[in-house]
């Protein structure tokens, strides 16, 4: 039986959206709960980590969101056929992340000139470093990111 899910998460995509994605492609139900940023100071002392997203799954709080969309998507038969594209999986996650890092990094930034350069070398060098990267795998796997079929 499917268990009861119920996402808690701000109204926004950040790193709640990879969720949502799983859920709406294996056609799963769940409560999408967004949290207004005045409630969150109170909810924030009750969340096993003290952040968001958040997965009650029957009931049982689980936190960390690539823990999360990993779990579901081995529910949900996303997650690769075989151990190896499990792992094909993690790296790409995990890649990502890296990538997201960077784009954090200048977001958070205050110094303008420090700014200013982590742009130019994110516009010249990283996305193109990345997007190359993600291409070439995308290519070499028959326009699939993992093996033959849909992953996340
Ligand atoms: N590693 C955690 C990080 C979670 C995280 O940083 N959540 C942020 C929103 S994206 C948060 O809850 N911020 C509110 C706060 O720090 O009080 C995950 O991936 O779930």
């Amino acid at each position: 039986m499917t268990p009861h899910y119920k996402l808690i998460y701000f109204n926004a995509r950040g790193r709640a959206e990879h969720i949502r994605f799983i859920f709406a492609y294996a056609g799963i139900e769940y409560e999408d709960e967004r949290i207004s940023r005045e409630k969150w100071p109170e909810l924030k002392k009750k969340m096993p980590f003290g952040l968001l997203p958040v997965l009650e799954i029957d009931g049982k709080p689980v936190a960390q969101s690539n823990a999360i969309a990993r779990h579901l998507a081995k529910q949900y038969g996303l997650a690769g056929k075989t151990e190896w594209e499990s792992l094909q999986c993690d790296v790409l996650v995990d890649a990502l992340g890296d990538l997201k890092q960077v784009l954090w990094q200048l977001r958070t930034e205050q110094d303008p000139i420090k700014k200013e350069e982590r742009k130019v070398k994110l516009m010249r060098e990283t996305i193109p470093f990345y997007l190359q990267k993600f291409e070439t795998i995308v290519a070499d796997n028959n326009g699939y990111s993992v093996g033959n079929d849909v992953s996340t």
